[in-house]
């Protein structure tokens, strides 16, 4: 079995503690993250635009951090993102949002309160992990990842269709969630926006143009963008934005230890 490193040492260059995340020798609430990761950067975006008090620990996932003995303690899932609260440990995204929403009582609108906008939000949550995250993805491994790691492209076919559905999915996030509002849930940004824009993030790291001929989708990424703050989505995704080059200079043959993996559920 593929023995990880450990988490690296609380990465010094981490955006969060450098805007004073850290708080001395109390034992800060830790996010396990890597902001390679779509749910990493859902759960950084959250807890640094609602002033959550974190320890940024950086789990490097292309060197297999997720792997070592330490992180299997926090998470034996072996996924990104990770909490650790205490003795209190928790796995998966949308569950480390909620407790978030509710530990730090964030501003209502990003879980509405209402009944129906609640119920929107779940529906939105509930839907993308099989379509949008699925295939936008297995767009990004196979434009980018799978190529480096065989050595080799990966048949046009199977991209076309891996982009057909993403494609598909892209036009339901337009036409059944976005529809003529402003935000998923309404007027405002919501969980739902922040974990979709995320996601549809990443297959243009890869350097798909997911936006273009779409000018709701692009409209609407334009107003979460302006709700996160420009700043903060831009230093989020400044390292899925840059794949493109650091993947180039990455070392295959230290990435191999995906092979199994993609072999089985990408070819
Ligand atoms: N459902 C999980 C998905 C987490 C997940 O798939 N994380 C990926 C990065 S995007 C990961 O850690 N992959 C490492 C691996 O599979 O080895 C969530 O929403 O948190």
């Amino acid at each position: 079995m593929w023995a990880g490193r450990e988490p690296s040492e609380s990465a010094t260059e981490t955006p969060a503690q450098t805007r004073g995340h850290r708080r001395g020798a109390v034992m800060a609430l830790e996010l396990y993250l890597d902001l390679n990761s779509q749910p990493c950067r859902s759960v950084y975006i959250f807890a640094t635009k609602n002033n959550v008090p974190f320890e940024f620990k950086k789990l490097n996932l292309l060197e297999g951090e997720q792997y070592g003995e330490e992180f299997g303690k926090i998470n034996l899932i072996r996924k990104a993102p990770a909490l650790r609260d205490g003795d209190f440990c928790l796995a998966e995204s949308i569950a480390i949002l909620l407790y978030l929403a509710e530990k730090f009582k964030t501003p209502d609108y990003w879980y509405p309160a209402d009944l129906h906008q609640r119920a929107r939000v779940n529906e939105y949550l509930s839907w993308q992990h099989m379509t949008i995250r699925l295939q936008g993805s297995k767009v990004f491994w196979l434009q980018l990842l799978i190529p480096k790691i065989l050595g080799a492209d990966v048949p046009q076919d199977k991209l076309d269709a891996a982009l057909e559905d993403l494609n598909a999915s892209l036009t339901l996030l337009e036409d059944k969630f976005i529809q003529d509002k402003p935000f998923i849930a309404g007027d405002h940004i919501t969980l739902a926006d922040l974990v979709a824009i995320v996601e549809v993030m990443q297959p243009v790291g890869a350097g798909v143009d997911v936006f273009e001929g779409r000018a709701k989708l692009s409209a609407w990424r334009d107003r979460v963008q302006a709700a996160i703050g420009e700043e903060l989505f831009d230093e989020a995704h400044k390292t899925i934005l840059g794949a493109q080059e650091s993947v180039k200079l990455m070392d295959a043959s230290k990435l191999q230890f995906f092979k199994p993996k993609i072999l089985k559920l990408f070819m």
